[in-house]
């Protein structure tokens, strides 16, 4: 038998990391359809060993390849990556080369459409208050395989579905949906089987955890979406829910005036880090104190400022329809405090569910980017809206509409790319407006500004 080759398509953080992990132990070549990919003179300067090929070589790559794996950046009805299947060459993922290196140390894996990375740090801060030596990464940033460690005791991952569809059976010790709404609808058009591919997470796993208010979470072994012997239902289980002003937390309430986390989705994402470490033997009462530290991630309704009265906060992240109405409902007070900015790339998603959230909790809309148009087209009567040709411009603005006690939001509901390198630099434009605007003297008006 000849020795085995493996291929590796794309040269991101996700290549250069499997490139780091296979070289020098088996023949490896990479490829990328892009001329100029990020790491291509990091991976020339640290791996001499790896085979790097220009994008025209693809041909006698893929003759000499025993295995591919590829990024999940690439889609999988890519040309390259249908070739590879009719020519009856595995593709692999980098999650599995990392579960079969990682083994026998427990893995936790975390989907959903919106939440992952805020659960996934959660369980970070739980598992380390407890005295676990964990590593987090996936989609949250730092490939899998450049988490692997000897020393670690657990690892806990975010799984997108680019990653799980080019998974099989992942067999994790703690498996978790959040929830699943459309989202990537250029990736997957459609929503049932963009759901098959997020539970695809449970193949095999010891525990499941999932949102037993969207069925779409349910794992097959527990169809009613009921708690069972290995499975807790997120807000179905007595004991694992939310109540008015407390998270119940296997039965123990957690009063929400604790948390620096703010907003029902957020105090959801508490609830299901809670689960998840008690699955993975984190009791209770050990959990507490993590939770209470916890004040969110970067771009994920982050405060900025509060100026004139006028919170501004910036949820760059909600990059889908979804996660945008998660963040109206969690900060709204009932009376159309919230003056929002959305917009930019919406991924051929429809913002009809927008309208109902923004008729209840926004007064004026500011709409940004590639597709402001058919936002305000959706939104319809909902609220009062108008485009702005810029961030500073919409924040500007949406400063002269705001009156104090309002919120303003930065929440798109729209990928950043017509505009931005990613939702990060979003973000940043949003707080430098924000912090650009002065305070009003005393006695005029923000409307003068
Ligand atoms: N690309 C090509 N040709 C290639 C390879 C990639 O054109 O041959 C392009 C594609 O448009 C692709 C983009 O480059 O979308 C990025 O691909 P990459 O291989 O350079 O990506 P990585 O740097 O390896 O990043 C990936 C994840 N990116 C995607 O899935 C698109 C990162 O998630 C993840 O943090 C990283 O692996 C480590 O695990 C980012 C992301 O946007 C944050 N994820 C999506 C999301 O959260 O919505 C799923
Ligand atoms: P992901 O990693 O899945 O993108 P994040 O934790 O980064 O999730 O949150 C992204 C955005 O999704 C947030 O900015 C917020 O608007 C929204 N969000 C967070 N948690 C939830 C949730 N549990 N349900 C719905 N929306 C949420």
């Amino acid at each position: 038998m000849s020795a085995p080759v493996t291929l590796v398509v794309g040269m991101g953080a996700t290549g250069r990391s499997v490139i780091r992990h296979l070289a020098g132990r088996e023949r490896v070549l990479a490829i990328d359809t892009r001329p100029a990919p990020p790491y291509l003179d990091e991976i020339r300067a640290s791996h001499p060993q790896a085979e790097i090929l220009a994008p025209g070589d693809w041909p006698q790559a893929l003759a000499v390849a025993s295995r591919v794996v590829a990024s999940p950046g690439l889609p999988l009805d890519h040309c390259w990556l249908r070739q590879t299947r009719a020519a009856g060459v595995p593709i692999v993922s980098d999650i599995a080369l990392f579960l079969e290196a990682a083994a026998p140390t427990p893995v936790i894996g975390v989907t959903g459409t919106n939440g992952k990375s805020t659960v996934v740090s959660l369980l970070g801060e739980v598992l380390a208050a407890a005295g676990r030596d964990v590593a987090v990464g996936g989609n949250l940033g730092t490939p899998a395989l450049a988490l692997l460690a000897p020393s670690r005791d657990i690892y806990a991952l975010e799984l997108s579905s680019f990653q799980l569809e080019r998974l099989e059976r992942p067999g994790l010790s703690v498996a978790a949906v959040l929830n699943v709404d459309a989202d990537h609808a250029d990736r997957h058009p459609r929503l049932e089987a963009y759901a098959a591919i997020k539970r695809r997470i449970y193949a095999g796993a010891a525990h499941a955890v999932f949102n037993a208010e969207d069925p779409r979470t349910f794992p097959a072994s527990v169809g009613a979406g009921e708690t069972g012997p290995n499975a807790v239902a997120l807000n179905g289980d007595p004991l694992w829910r939310l109540a008015d002003d407390a998270l119940v937390v296997n039965g123990v309430r957690l009063p929400t005036a604790e948390l620096a986390l703010r907003g029902r989705h957020n105090h959801f994402n508490v609830l299901a880090a809670a689960a998840i470490a008690w699955l993975a033997g984190v009791q209770v009462e050990h959990q507490r104190g993590a939770f209470r530290g916890f004040a969110g991630l970067r771009h994920r309704c982050e405060h900025v400022a509060t100026i004139d009265g006028v919170a501004y906060v910036n949820d760059s992240k909600a990059t889908n329809v979804g996660a945008c109405c998660a963040a109206l409902e969690g900060l709204a007070n009932g009376r159309g405090n919230i003056v929002l900015i959305a917009g930019g790339d919406g991924k051929g998603a429809s913002f009809d569910k927008l309208a109902a959230a923004t008729r209840r909790h926004v007064s004026r809309a500011f709409l940004i980017g590639r597709d402001a148009g058919r936002i305000e087209q959706a939104l319809g009567d909902a609220a009062e809206t108008a485009p702005a040709a810029s961030m500073a411009h919409a924040v500007r603005l949406a400063r002269a509409s705001a009156r104090p006690g309002d919120t303003v939001l930065l929440s798109p509901a729209c990928a950043s790319f017509d505009m931005y390198a990613n939702f990060e630099a979003r973000g940043d434009a949003f707080a430098a407006a924000v912090r650009a605007l002065a305070p009003c003297p005393r006695g005029r008006t923000a409307a003068s500004a």
